[in-house]
């Protein structure tokens, strides 16, 4: 079964997101892999990502988005069940304070091994450091949405997050590489 990857498009002003570039390079070096770009829409994103779950049963899901203004790779460790937008997302919506998913717990976990994917990222020369604040906008949602349905539903799929600095202060070929080097150590925590 395949890994899916997931990255974002462009959104805040940008032409592009150093998370689809960097997808789109990883794709020529590990086609094996199953791609989606996610608008930054608030419904239209979640609403895909399940989609392609459900149809692709991956057997790992690792979703990218971008970080303005981080200087390091960022392994996001929890997904918090909230929305609170700073920017509305592309369709114009801005909730805040308010939760994703009504009555579901206040935060999830990553199921795919951060620490050790750190771990291999460092030692192989990457500027990469664990976060358990992931924001409150598109990518915690997704992110969240994904393990909450990955757990509702029985599709046993390790799932994860990164975030990667703009393409200004981190180049996508260094951005890929370090993809390279999570992947691997995906594929020996995927399910088979
Ligand atoms: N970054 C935003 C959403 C899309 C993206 O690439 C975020 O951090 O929520």
């Amino acid at each position: 079964m395949p890994i899916l990857v997931t990255a974002f498009g462009p959104f805040d002003g940008r032409e592009e997101n150093a998370s689809a570039l960097a997808l789109r390079e990883l794709k020529r070096t590990f086609p094996g892999i199953r791609m989606r770009i996610l608008p930054v829409d608030s419904v239209i994103a979640p609403m895909r990502l399940k989609r392609a779950l459900r149809i692709l049963r991956p057997s790992a899901l690792l979703m990218l988005g971008e970080g303005a203004g981080i200087r390091q790779i960022r392994l996001e460790t929890t997904a918090w069940n909230e929305l609170d937008f700073r920017i509305p997302d592309l369709a114009g919506r801005q909730p805040t304070c308010r939760a994703i998913i009504p009555g579901a717990p206040a935060q999830l976990g990553a199921t795919l091994p951060m620490r050790r994917l750190l771990d291999r990222l460092t030692a192989n020369g990457h500027e990469a450091i664990l976060s358990h604040q992931p924001g409150r906008y598109l990518c915690n949602q997704v992110f969240y949405t994904a393990l909450q349905f990955l757990a509702d539903s029985a599709i046993h799929c390790p799932a994860g997050f990164i975030h990667l600095p703009l393409a200004s202060d981190y180049t996508v070929d260094r951005s890929v590489a370090a993809l390279g080097q999570v992947l691997a150590g995906v594929q020996a925590s995927a399910c088979s």
